[in-house]
């Protein structure tokens, strides 16, 4: 109170992870728009910031991985792994937050608790926790949508007298496992990489697994020169492929049905993709995620995959996922997850069968054992999609929260933005096809997308800018359609909300694909942005 605002811009970005830098870089450099970027973290990156894990790496190649809009960043950036791990990833980000100097506009620290809608001035007014404050034309919430995170409520845990980490929340300063006794809980796309990386180094691992995973191997491999000099010639035709594609991914995609062949041909099939394509698997045919029957047929596969891989009899069937269909939990890639559990330093602990029950001084108790340990490592993942949003209290007009609006379940326009929340966008959010591809591509499009909106209103008089409420339900229909043939609906996941309790369960992102999204933005583009209200 009594401060004096600390900015008065065109545009709030909130967050310094790739869609905030992408958007600051956008707007002031392209569209000569003032913006402040606000950042909880103590440096740019996001997700790549918090996630410091061991092995923590992307899913995603990283020529894939990597902003499209500056030649002379491609041609001066060597990525050195086919898989970019999360300091090489931090490492671009920090070079891309100097070479365009964006540092300037960006507060640190500064994690937003509030912004509110206020009729009379038409801005935002945004406050930090820190408290920074400040006001906006414009509000644009590139928050991420996996990094809210989320650990379970486990009796006692504040007594445990060893360290306690997250995955999404690991220090800066390096933690030394070695020797020590390491409870991880949770084997998603986390878990399956901090796994094999620290199992030789520690003196015992505790795997605590909920669900079995299916994963594919990722294929890992370092760049040559070579390999680096072939992707930089074909790289303007594998961006143009990439922004075609339904997903964002440079995977071949085959229009077959897994049904449409013999077995003899489909199981030679997978072996090819298996040998090449890790996240891409999923693509091997086109019909994995809407006919169970071709779906059981890739899910066999990587089931008798697992068999080979995992020694012990008994911990291979505790390992192998069979109550759920493959891709419709976000499908991992790994690199020797199933063979660390033949280590003979490598326990898995079945928390299905035997719930965690809490935590003591010394250890972790499951309804039926007592696992001494040293360390605790949460690798329990985020509140999808939402959480990064309703965390911050946003007022829309006439004071309405956006927990408020969305108590049903998240409603948007084009993913990008919420009736009675005049100019706030979300860039990767619920309603948006981000979560199910390669989500550098919908960040691009989105960022693009919204910046032309903006100057198209400001240019033309109607600064102010409202998704209409029937344009909105109209948009929740048509991402209810696509998801409605398909299989996400038979898992607990978080594309569902089943990964918070009493988070509403509606199938939040966009499963239309991506091209198909970006055809149907450009039409309302065209269509003088139907079903916005712009006014001056
Ligand atoms: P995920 O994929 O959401 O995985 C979380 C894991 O933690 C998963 O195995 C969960 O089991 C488990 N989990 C979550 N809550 C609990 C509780 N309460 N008790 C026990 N186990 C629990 O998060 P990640 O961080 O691994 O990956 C997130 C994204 O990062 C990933 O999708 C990629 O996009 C990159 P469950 O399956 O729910 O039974």
């Amino acid at each position: 109170p009594g401060t004096a605002p600390a900015f008065d811009v065109d545009v709030v970005v909130v967050g310094a992870g790739f869609a905030g830098l992408a958007m600051l870089r956008e707007l002031r450099d392209e569209r000569g728009l003032s913006v402040q970027v606000l950042e909880a973290g103590d440096d740019v990156g996001g997700v790549w910031y918090w996630n410091r894990y061991p092995g923590a790496r992307c899913d995603v190649d990283s020529t894939d991985y990597s902003y499209s809009f500056s030649s002379e960043l491609d041609e001066e950036w060597n990525w050195s792994e086919r898989y970019a791990t999360q300091p090489e990833i931090l490492r671009y980000v920090h070079h891309v937050a100097d070479k365009f100097d964006l540092r300037s506009d960006i507060s640190l620290g500064a994690r937003v608790v509030e912004a509110s809608w206020d009729e009379d001035s038409s801005h935002w007014h945004v406050s930090c926790e820190n408290g920074l404050t400040g006001r906006g034309r414009y509000l644009v919430m590139a928050t991420g949508c996996l990094s809210a995170t989320k650990r379970p409520e486990l009796d006692g845990l504040g007594d445990f007298r060893g360290q306690v980490l997250h995955t999404a929340d690991w220090p800066a300063e390096p933690v030394d496992l070695t020797d020590k006794r390491v409870g991880v809980i949770g084997t998603g796309s986390s878990g399956i990489q901090v796994i094999p990386t620290v199992a030789p180094v520690v003196d015992q691992l505790f795997v605590f697994q909920r669900t079995p995973t299916f994963s594919v191997p990722a294929r890992h491999q370092v760049l040559t020169d070579a390999d680096r000099a072939a992707i930089r010639a074909e790289l303007p035709q594998r961006r143009e492929l990439l922004r075609k594609s339904p997903t964002g991914l440079s995977v071949p995609i085959t229009r077959q049905s897994a049904l449409e062949v013999d077995d003899k041909e489909r199981r030679a099939h997978y072996e090819e993709y298996w040998a090449t394509a890790g996240f891409g698997f999923l693509l091997s045919y086109s019909d994995l995620l809407t006919n169970r029957e071709s779906n059981d047929t890739a899910a066999d596969f990587i089931r008798s995959k697992i068999a080979e891989r995992v020694e012990d009899p008994e911990l291979r069937e505790k390992l192998t996922p069979r109550t759920y269909p493959y891709g419709a939990k976000r499908p991992c890639v790994d690199t020797g997850y199933y063979e660390t559990f033949n280590r003979p330093n490598v326990t898995l602990v079945d928390i299905a069968e035997s719930p965690l029950a809490k935590v003591t001084e010394t250890s972790l108790h499951t309804s039926t054992a007592e696992y001494e340990l040293d360390v605790i490592v949460f690798a329990t993942g985020f509140d999808a999609m939402t959480g990064s949003l309703l965390r911050p209290e946003i007022r829309g007009r006439g004071g309405e929260t956006l927990r408020e609006h969305w108590q049903g379940g998240p409603l948007t326009y084009l993913g990008l933005a919420t009736s009675g929340f005049p100019n706030m966008f979300i860039i990767a959010g619920p309603g948006s096809p981000s979560l199910l591809g390669n989500v550098m591509v919908s960040i691009e499009q989105h960022v693009d997308w919204v910046s032309d909106l903006l100057t198209r209103s400001l240019a033309e008089g109607t600064p102010t800018i409202e998704a209409q409420r029937d344009a909105e339900a109209e948009w929740v229909a048509h991402v209810n359609a696509a998801a409605a043939g398909t299989l996400y609906w038979e898992a607990a996941s978080y594309y569902l909300g089943a990964e918070i309790p009493g988070k509403p369960r509606v199938f939040m992102p966009y499963a239309g694909g991506l091209r198909r999204y970006r055809r149907e933005c450009d039409q309302v583009a065209q269509d003088g942005y139907a079903g916005f209200s712009r006014t001056p």
